[in-house]
């Protein structure tokens, strides 16, 4: 178990060193219902973390903006159909996992066409952030359920 520290605690330690790690670069999407329910979707047997339930999204590719990263990504994984401009930023996750770093900025989006499905996950569930702390999701994913409590104003 990683023990969290202060910033303050941190600050009377020495300077970290940073182990040589790949960056990973992945966007993550909160579609979010008239509600306020957001859709999290599980993680398939057979890929990294399975079971785990996550924002919807994936790596982004050479080339690609985050909201194009996003457009493909959504109509991938779950058959719905958006723009680049239907994607607000919204929260930021870094999180070291012990193989590779993972940059994951967390967008908005209210507007699409097309009923989701699974192309690529094992479930579906339209949450209310306080209802994602009972879901077990990736590390990387849990900062950034105060950060959509934030921008939906309950924060
Ligand atoms: N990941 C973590 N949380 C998320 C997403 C979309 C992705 N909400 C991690 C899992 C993988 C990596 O990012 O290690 C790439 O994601 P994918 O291509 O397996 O979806
Ligand atoms: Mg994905």
């Amino acid at each position: 178990v990683k023990k969290s520290i202060s910033c303050e605690e941190a600050l009377d330690l020495p300077r970290p060193t940073c182990a040589p790690k790949r960056t990973v670069f992945v966007v993550a999407a909160a579609l979010i219902d008239a509600d306020g329910r957001v859709l999290m979707a599980q993680r398939p047997e057979g890929k990294a973390m399975a079971g785990l339930w996550e924002f919807p999204g994936g790596k982004m590719e050479q080339g690609e903006t985050p909201e194009f990263a996003l457009m493909r990504e959504i109509e991938e994984e779950l058959g719905v159909e958006t723009r680049p401009c239907c994607y607000t930023p919204i929260g930021m996750a870094s999180h070291g996992y012990d193989d590779f770093h993972l940059i994951m900025p967390l967008y908005a989006c209210r507007v699409w066409r097309g009923e989701p499905q699974m192309h690529e996950h094992a479930g579906l569930k339209w949450a209310f952030p306080h209802e994602m702390y009972a879901m077990p999701m990736p590390e990387a994913d849990l900062p950034l359920i105060p950060q959509l409590e934030t921008y939906l104003g309950r924060g």
